[in-house]
Protein backbone atom coordinates (compact mmCIF):
# COMPACT_ATOMS: atom_id res chain seq x y z
CA UNK A 1 0.00 0.00 0.00
CA UNK A 2 2.42 2.56 1.31
CA UNK A 3 4.22 1.24 -1.80
CA UNK A 4 1.63 2.15 -4.55
CA UNK A 5 0.65 5.20 -2.68
CA UNK A 6 4.37 6.49 -2.80
CA UNK A 7 4.81 5.76 -6.30
CA UNK A 8 1.64 6.98 -7.24
CA UNK A 9 2.84 10.26 -6.08
CA UNK A 10 6.18 9.83 -7.86
CA UNK A 11 3.73 10.08 -10.77
CA UNK A 12 1.61 12.74 -9.92
CA UNK A 13 4.68 14.67 -9.47
CA UNK A 14 5.95 14.02 -12.49
CA UNK A 15 3.00 14.64 -14.54
CA UNK A 16 2.40 17.70 -12.85
CA UNK A 17 5.76 18.99 -13.64
CA UNK A 18 5.82 17.83 -17.22
CA UNK A 19 2.70 19.34 -17.26
CA UNK A 20 3.54 22.67 -15.72
CA UNK A 21 6.65 23.09 -17.84
CA UNK A 22 4.97 22.41 -20.99
CA UNK A 23 2.57 25.23 -20.11
CA UNK A 24 5.75 27.72 -19.57
CA UNK A 25 7.17 26.50 -22.61
CA UNK A 26 3.63 27.34 -24.69
CA UNK A 27 3.36 30.66 -23.03
CA UNK A 28 7.13 31.80 -23.57
CA UNK A 29 6.78 30.78 -27.54
CA UNK A 30 5.29 32.21 -30.34
CA UNK A 31 2.62 30.04 -31.37
CA UNK A 32 3.83 28.85 -34.23
CA UNK A 33 7.24 28.45 -33.20
CA UNK A 34 8.17 25.70 -35.60
CA UNK A 35 7.69 28.04 -38.55
CA UNK A 36 10.11 31.20 -38.86
CA UNK A 37 7.91 34.26 -38.75
CA UNK A 38 6.11 35.88 -41.34
CA UNK A 39 8.97 38.99 -40.84
CA UNK A 40 11.16 36.82 -41.50
CA UNK A 41 10.42 35.53 -44.57
CA UNK A 42 9.29 38.64 -46.18
CA UNK A 43 12.69 40.28 -45.01
CA UNK A 44 14.38 37.21 -47.36
CA UNK A 45 12.46 38.52 -50.71
CA UNK A 46 12.89 42.34 -49.45
CA UNK A 47 8.64 42.61 -49.15
CA UNK A 48 6.78 44.60 -46.50
CA UNK A 49 4.58 42.01 -44.32
CA UNK A 50 2.92 44.58 -42.32
CA UNK A 51 -0.34 44.97 -40.12
CA UNK A 52 -2.52 47.90 -39.12
CA UNK A 53 -2.59 48.52 -35.46
CA UNK A 54 -4.43 49.70 -32.25
CA UNK A 55 -2.06 52.01 -29.90
CA UNK A 56 -3.94 50.48 -26.53
CA UNK A 57 -3.24 46.99 -27.59
CA UNK A 58 0.02 46.80 -28.02
CA UNK A 59 0.68 44.76 -25.03
CA UNK A 60 0.24 40.70 -24.55
CA UNK A 61 -0.08 38.68 -26.72
CA UNK A 62 -1.45 41.44 -29.04
CA UNK A 63 1.89 43.43 -28.88
CA UNK A 64 3.72 39.73 -28.93
CA UNK A 65 2.35 38.89 -32.52
CA UNK A 66 2.38 42.04 -33.82
CA UNK A 67 6.23 43.10 -32.98
CA UNK A 68 7.07 39.08 -33.82
CA UNK A 69 5.59 38.90 -36.96
CA UNK A 70 5.10 41.82 -39.05
CA UNK A 71 8.29 43.68 -40.00
CA UNK A 72 5.85 47.52 -40.78
CA UNK A 73 2.92 48.46 -38.88
CA UNK A 74 0.27 51.26 -39.68
CA UNK A 75 -2.07 53.26 -37.34
CA UNK A 76 -5.64 52.26 -37.38
CA UNK A 77 -6.77 55.30 -36.82
CA UNK A 78 -3.66 56.89 -34.87
CA UNK A 79 -2.98 59.59 -37.15
CA UNK A 80 -6.22 60.38 -38.67
CA UNK A 81 -6.75 64.00 -38.66
CA UNK A 82 -9.80 63.54 -36.23
CA UNK A 83 -7.44 61.55 -34.07
CA UNK A 84 -4.78 64.06 -33.71
CA UNK A 85 -6.54 67.42 -34.05
CA UNK A 86 -9.84 66.85 -32.58
CA UNK A 87 -10.22 70.53 -31.81
CA UNK A 88 -8.47 73.11 -33.97
CA UNK A 89 -4.91 73.68 -32.44
CA UNK A 90 -5.11 70.93 -29.65
CA UNK A 91 -2.91 68.21 -30.33
CA UNK A 92 -2.79 64.70 -29.79
CA UNK A 93 0.02 62.47 -30.77
CA UNK A 94 -0.01 59.94 -27.86
CA UNK A 95 -1.01 56.90 -29.43
CA UNK A 96 0.63 58.13 -32.47
CA UNK A 97 3.78 58.28 -30.94
CA UNK A 98 3.76 55.19 -29.22
CA UNK A 99 3.08 53.22 -32.31
CA UNK A 100 6.06 54.97 -33.90
CA UNK A 101 7.81 53.79 -30.71
CA UNK A 102 7.00 50.67 -31.07
CA UNK A 103 7.75 50.00 -34.22
CA UNK A 104 11.47 51.40 -33.70
CA UNK A 105 11.89 49.26 -30.72
CA UNK A 106 10.81 46.07 -33.01
CA UNK A 107 12.96 47.25 -36.29
CA UNK A 108 10.18 48.14 -37.98
CA UNK A 109 9.15 50.28 -40.20
CA UNK A 110 5.67 52.63 -40.30
CA UNK A 111 3.38 53.52 -43.01
CA UNK A 112 1.78 56.89 -42.34
CA UNK A 113 -2.10 57.24 -43.26
CA UNK A 114 -3.62 59.04 -43.92
CA UNK A 115 -2.83 62.92 -44.44
CA UNK A 116 -5.78 63.91 -46.35
CA UNK A 117 -9.27 61.84 -46.82
CA UNK A 118 -12.88 62.82 -46.70
CA UNK A 119 -13.69 60.66 -43.76
CA UNK A 120 -12.77 60.94 -40.02
CA UNK A 121 -11.97 64.50 -39.85
CA UNK A 122 -12.76 66.75 -36.81
CA UNK A 123 -16.13 68.48 -36.66
CA UNK A 124 -14.25 71.77 -36.35
CA UNK A 125 -13.23 71.24 -39.78
CA UNK A 126 -15.83 69.66 -41.66
CA UNK A 127 -18.51 72.01 -39.91
CA UNK A 128 -16.34 75.02 -40.86
CA UNK A 129 -17.12 77.19 -43.82
CA UNK A 130 -13.40 77.57 -45.67
CA UNK A 131 -12.54 79.70 -48.66
CA UNK A 132 -10.50 78.19 -51.38
CA UNK A 133 -7.47 80.29 -49.63
CA UNK A 134 -8.14 78.98 -46.26
CA UNK A 135 -9.28 75.40 -47.07
CA UNK A 136 -5.45 75.03 -48.62
CA UNK A 137 -3.98 76.61 -46.29
CA UNK A 138 -5.35 74.48 -43.40
CA UNK A 139 -4.10 71.55 -45.94
CA UNK A 140 -0.83 72.70 -46.15
CA UNK A 141 -0.19 73.80 -42.48
CA UNK A 142 -1.76 70.03 -41.37
CA UNK A 143 0.33 67.99 -43.85
CA UNK A 144 3.46 70.11 -42.63
CA UNK A 145 3.00 70.02 -39.34
CA UNK A 146 1.98 66.09 -39.08
CA UNK A 147 5.09 64.98 -42.01
CA UNK A 148 7.24 67.17 -40.58
CA UNK A 149 6.53 65.05 -37.10
CA UNK A 150 7.66 61.97 -38.39
CA UNK A 151 10.21 63.21 -40.48
CA UNK A 152 12.82 60.55 -41.47
CA UNK A 153 11.52 58.25 -39.35
CA UNK A 154 8.13 56.97 -41.59
CA UNK A 155 8.99 54.90 -44.75
CA UNK A 156 5.48 55.44 -46.30
CA UNK A 157 2.61 58.07 -46.23
CA UNK A 158 -0.92 57.62 -47.19
CA UNK A 159 -0.68 61.46 -48.61
CA UNK A 160 -4.07 61.08 -50.36
CA UNK A 161 -6.81 58.47 -49.39
CA UNK A 162 -9.85 57.33 -51.51
CA UNK A 163 -10.20 60.10 -54.26
CA UNK A 164 -12.39 58.13 -56.32
CA UNK A 165 -15.40 57.12 -57.09
CA UNK A 166 -16.32 53.85 -58.30
CA UNK A 167 -16.71 55.12 -62.60
CA UNK A 168 -13.96 57.14 -62.21
CA UNK A 169 -14.65 60.18 -61.06
CA UNK A 170 -13.51 62.25 -58.55
CA UNK A 171 -15.51 61.52 -55.75
CA UNK A 172 -16.91 64.92 -53.75
CA UNK A 173 -15.27 65.63 -50.87
CA UNK A 174 -14.19 68.91 -48.63
CA UNK A 175 -11.33 69.10 -50.59
CA UNK A 176 -11.99 68.42 -54.02
CA UNK A 177 -15.05 70.59 -53.79
CA UNK A 178 -12.78 73.40 -52.47
CA UNK A 179 -9.87 73.01 -54.82
CA UNK A 180 -10.61 70.93 -57.43
CA UNK A 181 -8.63 67.86 -58.48
CA UNK A 182 -5.42 69.65 -57.74
CA UNK A 183 -5.44 69.18 -54.22
CA UNK A 184 -3.53 65.87 -54.77
CA UNK A 185 -0.61 68.08 -56.42
CA UNK A 186 -0.58 70.18 -53.82
CA UNK A 187 -1.00 67.45 -50.70
CA UNK A 188 1.98 65.39 -52.59
CA UNK A 189 4.17 68.36 -52.39
CA UNK A 190 3.47 69.94 -48.94
CA UNK A 191 4.11 66.09 -48.18
CA UNK A 192 7.48 65.68 -49.87
CA UNK A 193 8.38 69.67 -48.58
CA UNK A 194 7.79 67.96 -45.16
CA UNK A 195 9.88 64.61 -45.35
CA UNK A 196 11.75 64.03 -48.54
CA UNK A 197 12.79 60.43 -47.67
CA UNK A 198 9.26 59.01 -47.07
CA UNK A 199 7.54 57.45 -50.27
CA UNK A 200 4.33 59.31 -51.13
CA UNK A 201 1.11 57.23 -52.09
CA UNK A 202 -2.31 57.20 -53.10
CA UNK A 203 -3.97 54.75 -51.44
CA UNK A 204 -7.78 53.48 -52.86
CA UNK A 205 -10.26 50.70 -52.57
CA UNK A 206 -11.86 48.34 -55.45
CA UNK A 207 -8.53 49.24 -57.00
CA UNK A 208 -7.06 46.17 -57.20
CA UNK A 209 -8.07 45.11 -60.49
CA UNK A 210 -8.40 46.30 -63.54
CA UNK A 211 -11.51 48.57 -63.96
CA UNK A 212 -13.05 52.09 -64.00
CA UNK A 213 -11.51 53.14 -60.97
CA UNK A 214 -8.41 51.75 -61.09
CA UNK A 215 -8.10 53.01 -64.50
CA UNK A 216 -8.70 56.60 -63.31
CA UNK A 217 -5.94 56.20 -60.56
CA UNK A 218 -3.71 54.96 -63.74
CA UNK A 219 -4.35 57.90 -65.35
CA UNK A 220 -4.30 60.35 -62.30
CA UNK A 221 -0.95 59.14 -61.62
CA UNK A 222 0.13 58.90 -65.19
CA UNK A 223 -0.52 62.87 -65.68
CA UNK A 224 1.41 63.65 -61.85
CA UNK A 225 4.29 61.88 -63.30
CA UNK A 226 4.43 63.84 -66.55
CA UNK A 227 4.01 66.96 -64.51
CA UNK A 228 6.88 66.51 -62.34
CA UNK A 229 4.49 65.85 -58.94
CA UNK A 230 6.20 64.06 -56.52
CA UNK A 231 4.33 60.21 -56.33
CA UNK A 232 6.13 57.65 -55.39
CA UNK A 233 3.78 54.80 -54.95
CA UNK A 234 -0.28 53.50 -55.21
CA UNK A 235 -1.78 51.79 -52.01
CA UNK A 236 -4.45 48.98 -53.25
CA UNK A 237 -6.02 48.62 -50.09
CA UNK A 238 -7.94 45.45 -51.12
CA UNK A 239 -10.65 44.96 -48.43
CA UNK A 240 -11.54 41.75 -50.75
CA UNK A 241 -14.75 39.54 -50.03
CA UNK A 242 -13.97 35.54 -49.79
CA UNK A 243 -13.30 34.06 -53.68
CA UNK A 244 -13.38 37.38 -55.22
CA UNK A 245 -9.79 38.13 -55.65
CA UNK A 246 -9.88 39.99 -58.90
CA UNK A 247 -8.15 37.49 -61.68
CA UNK A 248 -6.15 40.97 -62.70
CA UNK A 249 -4.89 41.92 -59.49
CA UNK A 250 -1.36 41.23 -60.86
CA UNK A 251 -1.44 42.81 -64.20
CA UNK A 252 -2.50 45.81 -62.36
CA UNK A 253 -0.27 46.02 -60.43
CA UNK A 254 2.56 45.52 -63.09
CA UNK A 255 0.88 48.41 -65.17
CA UNK A 256 0.99 50.86 -62.46
CA UNK A 257 4.72 49.33 -61.27
CA UNK A 258 5.59 50.22 -65.34
CA UNK A 259 4.53 53.58 -65.03
CA UNK A 260 7.40 53.70 -62.24
CA UNK A 261 5.48 53.60 -59.23
CA UNK A 262 5.87 51.31 -56.38
CA UNK A 263 2.41 49.55 -55.50
CA UNK A 264 1.53 48.33 -51.88
CA UNK A 265 -1.46 46.26 -50.79
CA UNK A 266 -2.30 48.47 -47.69
CA UNK A 267 -5.24 47.30 -46.07
CA UNK A 268 -5.55 43.55 -46.52
CA UNK A 269 -8.50 41.60 -45.43
CA UNK A 270 -10.76 39.03 -46.87
CA UNK A 271 -14.19 38.86 -45.22
CA UNK A 272 -16.79 36.01 -45.39
CA UNK A 273 -20.36 35.34 -44.17
CA UNK A 274 -20.54 34.49 -40.53
CA UNK A 275 -20.20 31.51 -39.17
CA UNK A 276 -16.61 31.07 -40.58
CA UNK A 277 -16.28 27.00 -41.65
CA UNK A 278 -13.30 25.32 -42.44
CA UNK A 279 -14.27 25.39 -45.97
CA UNK A 280 -14.78 29.05 -45.48
CA UNK A 281 -11.31 28.99 -43.61
CA UNK A 282 -9.83 26.94 -46.64
CA UNK A 283 -10.90 29.29 -49.35
CA UNK A 284 -9.79 32.40 -47.13
CA UNK A 285 -6.15 30.86 -47.34
CA UNK A 286 -6.18 30.48 -51.31
CA UNK A 287 -7.71 34.32 -51.36
CA UNK A 288 -4.34 35.37 -49.12
CA UNK A 289 -1.59 33.25 -50.59
CA UNK A 290 -3.17 34.70 -53.94
CA UNK A 291 -2.75 38.00 -53.23
CA UNK A 292 1.03 37.98 -51.52
CA UNK A 293 1.75 35.51 -54.62
CA UNK A 294 0.49 38.48 -57.14
CA UNK A 295 3.07 41.33 -55.06
CA UNK A 296 5.66 39.07 -54.65
CA UNK A 297 5.77 38.71 -58.25
CA UNK A 298 5.84 42.04 -59.40
CA UNK A 299 9.20 43.54 -58.19
CA UNK A 300 7.46 46.84 -57.70
CA UNK A 301 5.10 45.83 -55.50
CA UNK A 302 6.52 46.59 -51.83
CA UNK A 303 4.62 44.04 -50.05
CA UNK A 304 1.36 43.71 -47.71
CA UNK A 305 -0.12 44.69 -44.91
CA UNK A 306 -3.16 43.13 -43.03
CA UNK A 307 -5.93 45.95 -41.69
CA UNK A 308 -5.35 44.05 -37.96
CA UNK A 309 -4.05 40.59 -38.13
CA UNK A 310 -6.61 39.45 -35.44
CA UNK A 311 -10.09 39.09 -35.95
CA UNK A 312 -10.48 40.56 -32.17
CA UNK A 313 -9.27 44.10 -34.14
CA UNK A 314 -11.27 44.08 -37.37
CA UNK A 315 -13.84 46.53 -38.77
CA UNK A 316 -15.03 44.24 -40.29
CA UNK A 317 -17.85 42.97 -38.01
CA UNK A 318 -19.31 46.71 -37.32
CA UNK A 319 -19.24 47.53 -41.10
CA UNK A 320 -20.58 44.36 -42.47
CA UNK A 321 -22.80 42.85 -40.19
CA UNK A 322 -23.09 39.43 -40.10
CA UNK A 323 -19.89 39.11 -41.91
CA UNK A 324 -16.05 38.84 -40.04
CA UNK A 325 -13.15 35.89 -39.51
CA UNK A 326 -11.70 38.64 -42.06
CA UNK A 327 -7.87 38.47 -40.65
CA UNK A 328 -5.01 35.62 -40.64
CA UNK A 329 -5.70 35.65 -36.76
CA UNK A 330 -8.99 34.29 -34.91
CA UNK A 331 -10.30 36.24 -32.11
CA UNK A 332 -8.18 33.92 -29.34
CA UNK A 333 -4.78 35.34 -31.46
CA UNK A 334 -4.62 31.33 -33.16
CA UNK A 335 -2.80 31.84 -36.41
CA UNK A 336 -6.00 30.72 -38.70
CA UNK A 337 -5.56 28.78 -42.37
CA UNK A 338 -4.84 32.36 -44.05
CA UNK A 339 -1.26 32.57 -41.81
CA UNK A 340 -0.34 29.89 -43.40
CA UNK A 341 -1.52 31.12 -46.88
CA UNK A 342 0.83 34.23 -46.81
CA UNK A 343 3.61 32.15 -45.66
CA UNK A 344 3.58 30.40 -48.54
CA UNK A 345 3.24 32.88 -51.03
CA UNK A 346 6.20 34.13 -48.57
CA UNK A 347 8.05 31.11 -49.71
CA UNK A 348 6.99 29.64 -46.16
CA UNK A 349 6.02 26.54 -45.34
CA UNK A 350 3.45 24.65 -46.84
CA UNK A 351 1.78 23.07 -44.00
CA UNK A 352 -0.15 25.20 -41.72
CA UNK A 353 1.71 25.97 -38.40
CA UNK A 354 0.66 24.14 -35.02
CA UNK A 355 -2.04 26.18 -33.46
CA UNK A 356 -0.06 26.47 -29.71
CA UNK A 357 -1.72 23.41 -27.87
CA UNK A 358 -4.57 22.78 -25.69
CA UNK A 359 -3.89 19.93 -22.88
CA UNK A 360 -5.40 17.60 -20.71
CA UNK A 361 -4.03 16.53 -17.62
CA UNK A 362 -5.74 14.17 -15.67
CA UNK A 363 -4.83 14.18 -11.37
CA UNK A 364 -6.22 11.88 -8.21
CA UNK A 365 -7.01 14.61 -6.02
CA UNK A 366 -8.27 12.19 -2.61
CA UNK A 367 -8.27 8.72 -2.52
CA UNK A 368 -9.67 6.23 0.26
CA UNK A 369 -9.95 2.41 0.34
CA UNK A 370 -12.17 1.96 -2.36
CA UNK A 371 -12.29 4.74 -4.25
CA UNK A 372 -10.96 8.15 -5.18
CA UNK A 373 -11.26 11.23 -6.52
CA UNK A 374 -10.03 12.49 -9.77
CA UNK A 375 -9.73 15.51 -11.99
CA UNK A 376 -8.95 16.86 -15.58
CA UNK A 377 -7.89 19.81 -16.33
CA UNK A 378 -7.93 21.41 -19.93
CA UNK A 379 -5.56 24.32 -20.55
CA UNK A 380 -5.04 26.08 -23.94
CA UNK A 381 -2.06 27.99 -24.58
CA UNK A 382 -2.12 29.49 -28.22
CA UNK A 383 -5.15 27.93 -29.38
CA UNK A 384 -8.91 27.32 -27.99
CA UNK A 385 -11.45 25.13 -27.72
CA UNK A 386 -15.57 25.74 -28.14
CA UNK A 387 -15.92 22.03 -27.42
CA UNK A 388 -14.06 19.24 -25.74
CA UNK A 389 -13.69 15.49 -25.26
CA UNK A 390 -11.24 13.55 -22.73
CA UNK A 391 -10.91 9.75 -23.49
CA UNK A 392 -8.82 7.24 -21.38
CA UNK A 393 -8.50 3.68 -20.77
CA UNK A 394 -8.72 2.29 -17.37
CA UNK A 395 -5.40 0.09 -16.62
CA UNK A 396 -6.37 -1.87 -13.34
CA UNK A 397 -10.05 -2.25 -13.66
CA UNK A 398 -11.09 1.45 -12.16
CA UNK A 399 -14.66 2.19 -12.90
CA UNK A 400 -16.48 5.52 -12.71
CA UNK A 401 -19.23 6.08 -10.69
CA UNK A 402 -20.02 9.79 -10.86
CA UNK A 403 -18.90 12.82 -13.48
CA UNK A 404 -19.20 16.52 -12.83
CA UNK A 405 -19.03 19.58 -14.49
CA UNK A 406 -18.79 17.08 -17.98
CA UNK A 407 -20.71 13.61 -19.26
CA UNK A 408 -18.71 10.83 -18.87
CA UNK A 409 -19.53 7.31 -19.76
CA UNK A 410 -17.75 4.53 -19.86
CA UNK A 411 -17.59 1.33 -21.49
CA UNK A 412 -15.46 -1.72 -20.15
CA UNK A 413 -11.99 0.02 -19.42
CA UNK A 414 -12.63 3.13 -21.91
CA UNK A 415 -13.98 6.46 -20.74
CA UNK A 416 -15.22 8.94 -22.85
CA UNK A 417 -16.06 12.60 -21.02
CA UNK A 418 -18.05 15.31 -23.05
CA UNK A 419 -18.34 19.23 -21.91
CA UNK A 420 -21.00 20.69 -20.29
CA UNK A 421 -23.43 22.56 -21.91
CA UNK A 422 -21.45 25.77 -20.06
CA UNK A 423 -18.50 24.84 -20.23
CA UNK A 424 -17.22 23.56 -23.79
CA UNK A 425 -15.36 26.70 -24.52
CA UNK A 426 -11.63 26.82 -23.33
CA UNK A 427 -10.14 30.47 -24.41
CA UNK A 428 -6.54 30.47 -25.17
CA UNK A 429 -5.26 31.29 -22.03
CA UNK A 430 -7.90 29.49 -20.05
CA UNK A 431 -8.56 26.46 -18.58
CA UNK A 432 -11.56 24.43 -17.16
CA UNK A 433 -11.25 21.51 -14.62
CA UNK A 434 -14.03 18.22 -14.09
CA UNK A 435 -14.40 15.86 -11.81
CA UNK A 436 -15.20 12.40 -11.00
CA UNK A 437 -16.05 9.92 -8.32
CA UNK A 438 -14.34 6.19 -8.90
CA UNK A 439 -13.55 2.91 -7.37
CA UNK A 440 -10.71 1.23 -7.63
CA UNK A 441 -9.12 -2.32 -5.84
CA UNK A 442 -5.23 -3.55 -5.62
CA UNK A 443 -3.95 -0.64 -7.95
CA UNK A 444 -4.26 2.76 -9.17
CA UNK A 445 -2.46 3.60 -11.92
CA UNK A 446 -2.82 6.99 -13.82
CA UNK A 447 -3.99 6.75 -17.52
CA UNK A 448 -2.52 8.36 -20.27
CA UNK A 449 -5.27 11.10 -21.36
CA UNK A 450 -6.48 12.28 -24.99
CA UNK A 451 -8.25 15.44 -25.85
CA UNK A 452 -10.36 15.43 -28.87
O1 LIG B 1 -13.09 51.58 -43.27
C1 LIG B 1 -12.04 50.67 -43.43
C2 LIG B 1 -10.78 51.35 -43.90
C3 LIG B 1 -10.97 51.83 -45.33
N1 LIG B 1 -9.77 52.50 -45.81
C4 LIG B 1 -9.25 53.54 -44.98
C5 LIG B 1 -9.07 53.08 -43.55
O2 LIG B 1 -8.64 54.15 -42.74
C6 LIG B 1 -10.34 52.51 -43.01
O3 LIG B 1 -10.08 52.08 -41.68
C7 LIG B 1 -11.13 52.12 -40.80
C8 LIG B 1 -10.65 51.71 -39.41
O4 LIG B 1 -10.13 50.41 -39.44
C9 LIG B 1 -11.84 51.74 -38.44
O5 LIG B 1 -11.40 51.48 -37.11
O6 LIG B 1 -11.68 53.38 -40.75
C10 LIG B 1 -12.87 53.38 -39.99
C11 LIG B 1 -13.57 54.71 -40.17
O7 LIG B 1 -13.92 54.85 -41.51
C12 LIG B 1 -12.53 53.07 -38.54
O8 LIG B 1 -13.71 52.99 -37.78
C13 LIG B 1 -13.80 53.87 -36.72
C14 LIG B 1 -15.23 53.82 -36.21
O9 LIG B 1 -16.10 54.22 -37.25
C15 LIG B 1 -15.36 54.74 -35.05
O10 LIG B 1 -16.64 54.63 -34.50
C16 LIG B 1 -14.30 54.43 -33.99
O11 LIG B 1 -14.32 55.38 -32.95
O12 LIG B 1 -12.90 53.50 -35.69
C17 LIG B 1 -12.91 54.41 -34.64
C18 LIG B 1 -11.79 54.03 -33.64
O13 LIG B 1 -11.97 52.73 -33.16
Amino acid sequence: MRTSRSSLRHRLTTLLTGAAALTALLVAAPAHAADPPLRDLADAKGKVIGTAVTGSKLTGTYGQIAGAEFNSLTPGNAMKWGSVEPTRGTFNWTEADQIVDFAEAHGQQVRGHTLVWHSQNPSWLTNGTWTSAQLSQLMNDHIALEVGRYKGRLAAWDVVNEPFNEDGTYRQTLWYNGLGADYIAQALTAARAADPSAKLYINDYNVEGVNAKSTALYNLVKSLKERGVPIDGVGLQAHLILGQVPSSLQQNIQRFADLGVDVAITELDIRMQLPATEAKLAQQRTDYEAVVKACVAVSRCTGATVWGFTDSDSWIPDTFPGQGAATPYDENYAPKPAYSGIATALGGTTTPPPTGACTATYSVTSQWNTGFTGQVRIACSGASLSSWRVNWTYGAGQQITQAWSATCAQTGAAVSCTNASWNGTVPNGGSVTFGFNANWSGSNPLPTVTLG
